[in-house]
């Protein structure tokens, strides 16, 4: 039986990611983690340990104690938050993957990290942004997911560790809210139109940056770590993709759903400053070759389905 340990449980990614592998692999096999708890199915559903990720005697004592072998290690800051508090970026998003990295040579466990769309700059090119490019971040963010990429291809290098990951691009959801990113507009969207039928921008109009609706992004992971080792021929980092769009794209789908649906801008100078240097749209066609990566929400098959799911979560 596989026994997998989720660090950053209770974050957007990790609430969803811990439904999906306990509903797959088993409630008991997944111990989900985080620095505080909460009253919900994730600490709830299945084992649960309170786990602070730059604390390294206690990862690997969680770790041992569950007698794990895979980590999938999602606990870090995002980009916004990241560029107000540098220091604590870099200290929990470098500390906690390299003592997670740790855990998983020490222990032979499959690992699973993601980086981003963030680790790449503004010379890098826009369109079609390949796999194999030049990245030259120019915030905390994602100077962080860049040598996160390349910790974990050394890992595998020089000590055999399993590693995988992809670059996540802004991920949708209407389970748990992000907080902190850049691409957090285009998730307070839907919550906005529903509540009041409107909505303040804070990415300027013509700002194409790329999504994913969450179910995609955690079959991805899941269809990555599954996928055989023979095929890769990268491991860490690799471009996923479901659609690119701009703020006046995503407000005219949810208006096909909602006429009266109005946007205005404030734009906040610190993010739109990262969302322009980040790529306008990736090519995500190693991850197709090497793992059969595919997506099947795209912009309005995603409006569809948050509105109807967030209809009846927003009392
Ligand atoms: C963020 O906006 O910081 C994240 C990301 C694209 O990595 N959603």
């Amino acid at each position: 039986m596989k026994r997998i340990l989720v660090t950053g449980a209770l974050g957007q990614i990790g609430s969803e990611l811990i439904t999906k592998l306990r509903r797959e692999y088993g409630a008991d096999a997944v111990i989900a983690s985080d620095i505080r708890s909460t009253d919900n199915e994730v600490v709830h559903g299945g084992p649960f340990e309170l786990l602070d990720v730059t604390n390294a005697e206690q990862m690997y004592t969680v770790a041992k104690k569950h007698n794990v072998d895979t980590m999938m290690h999602m606990a870090a800051l995002l980009s916004a938050r990241a560029e107000q508090t540098p220091q604590l970026a870099w200290n929990l998003n470098m500390g906690g993957l390299v003592n997670a990295l740790e855990v998983a040579r020490e222990q032979h466990l499959q690992f699973f990290t993601p980086s981003s769309i963030g680790a790449f700059g503004p010379d890098t090119p826009k369109l079609n942004t390949p796999q194999d490019t030049l990245q030259r971040p120019t915030t905390m963010y994602g100077i962080n997911k860049v040598a996160g990429e390349l910790l974990c291809d050394y890992y595998h290098s020089r000590f055999g560790v399993d590693t995988r990951g992809v670059r996540f691009p802004g991920l949708i959801s209407y389970v748990t809210p992000p907080g902190g990113g850049t691409t957090d507009y285009a998730v307070e969207i839907y919550y906005e139109a529903l509540r009041s039928g409107r909505y303040t921008s804070f990415i300027k109009e013509g700002t194409y940056m790329d999504m994913m609706y969450m179910p995609d992004a955690l079959q991805a992971i899941v269809d990555l770590m599954e996928a055989d080792p023979a095929r890769l021929k990268h491991r860490n980092a690799f471009n996923v993709t479901a659609m690119s769009f701009e703020p006046q794209q995503i407000a005219a789908e949810i208006r096909k759903h909602m006429p009266s649906f109005e946007m205005t801008y404030n734009v906040d100078p610190v993010r739109q400053a990262i969302a322009d240097s980040w790529p306008n749209a990736i090519d995500a066609s190693a991850a197709m070759q090497e793992w059969g990566f595919k997506a099947t929400y795209d912009l309005a098959a995603m409006t569809e389905d948050m509105l109807s799911k967030l209809k009846t979560a927003i009392p």
